[in-house]
């Protein structure tokens, strides 16, 4: 007799909304309607390979310089697309324009702002490498209520978030989300178009794991604590193995299920690192604290720090505790 007790994520954020009697549902329909553009991509994702004409590269550039993915810029669409209308948000952030993206005139404004990267990994969607949604929810800090969003709504630390996840496009497509109580993963179900929990209430493995992840060809730009640190796992009894995948989502999911730590360090001439605060780094730090890890900027405890501008970069440092203050040791030494 096939299982018949499932949990769709549809449940799950329900359920979770009975445990805020005060909650309007506005925050529960933008989670749903996050899962309903995560489908609708994973769709396009998977058969990538299949169809040229969402292939390759639109040939632009984005605000960063980076070729824009056709399938980003889809992505993209699908996500705004999907939430425009919804009477939650007051306004969006992401990845593929430089600045807010407000609500159209003709739809109601809500108590929320979605920041969100529609495809991280981009570059490896023609390798069929796993690529990923990153999402970060806020409550909106502007008022009057109704009225659109401003950058301040989208300009808060990452403590401040009511939610973040993130989807993984790989051998299977995986939603894994908090709210702040746990951390919780579902495995989209095509035949169903459902995502089912497939991993409740992820913690961390204890220990420092055994796994380092971070692209060792930069490491002559890195500082001297930097190269300390990775030099001393390379050499630590017992070993550890590296891991880079070169996509933030899957290197994360990763050190999320198996321990270890993902580093994108600072470099001498560029100090902000690469990835992107408000809707890479901040909701990654959100869920790998929520799983019992920690996350740092290599210094300073990730969720505190305070965004100056909607696309800032920072260094990410995110998995087993120790292993991030032992990182943080490190690089310390570069400040003597
Ligand atoms: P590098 C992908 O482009 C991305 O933004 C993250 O997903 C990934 O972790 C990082 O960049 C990889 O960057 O410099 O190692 O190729």
């Amino acid at each position: 007799m096939p299982e018949t007790s499932v949990v769709t994520l549809s449940r799950h954020i329900l359920e979770e909304e009975r445990r805020h009697p005060e909650a309007s549902g506005q925050f529960t329909s933008v989670l749903l309607e996050v899962a309903l553009a995560a489908k609708i991509i994973s769709r396009e994702v998977n058969k990538a390979g299949l169809v040229d004409d969402i292939m390759g590269s639109t040939g632009e550039e984005n605000l960063h310089g980076e070729r824009v993915q056709k399938l980003d810029a889809y992505a993209d669409e699908v996500i705004y697309k999907a939430l425009d209308h919804t009477g939650t948000l007051c306004c969006m952030g992401s990845e593929e324009h430089e600045g807010l993206l407000p609500i159209p005139d003709r739809f109601p404004k809500g108590e929320y702002v979605l920041l969100f990267d529609p495809l991280d990994g981009s570059s490896n969607i023609d390798v069929n490498v796993s690529i990923g949604t990153i999402f970060s929810i806020h409550r909106r800090v502007s008022g009057p209520e109704g009225s659109d969003g401003l950058l301040e709504d989208c300009l808060q630390p990452g403590k401040n978030q009511v939610a973040a996840g993130y989807v993984v496009y790989g051998s299977s497509t995986i939603l894994v989300y908090t709210s702040g109580n746990g951390v919780h993963g579902f495995t989209l179900d095509p035949s169903i178009g459902e995502f089912l929990l497939s991993h409740p209430d992820i913690r961390m493995p204890d220990g420092v794991g055994n796994i380092y992840s971070v692209n060792e060809s930069y490491y002559r730009r890195w500082s001297p604590g930097q190269q300390r640190f990775v030099s001393e796992l390379k050499t630590s009894d017992p070993p550890f193995t590296s891991r880079y995948i070169g996509s933030m989502v899957a290197d994360v999911h990763r050190t999320l299920l198996k321990g270890g730590i993902f580093m994108y360090p600072p470099e001498v001439r560029k100090p902000g690192g690469k990835l992107r605060l408000l809707y890479e780094a901040a909701p990654m730090a959100f869920l790998v604290e929520q799983a019992g890890g920690k996350a740092t900027d290599g210094r300073r405890d990730l969720l505190e720090i305070e965004p100056t501008s909607l696309h800032q970069r920072t260094p990410l440092y995110v998995g087993s505790r120790e292993l991030v203050d032992r990182a943080a040791e490190y690089l310390a030494q570069d400040d003597l």
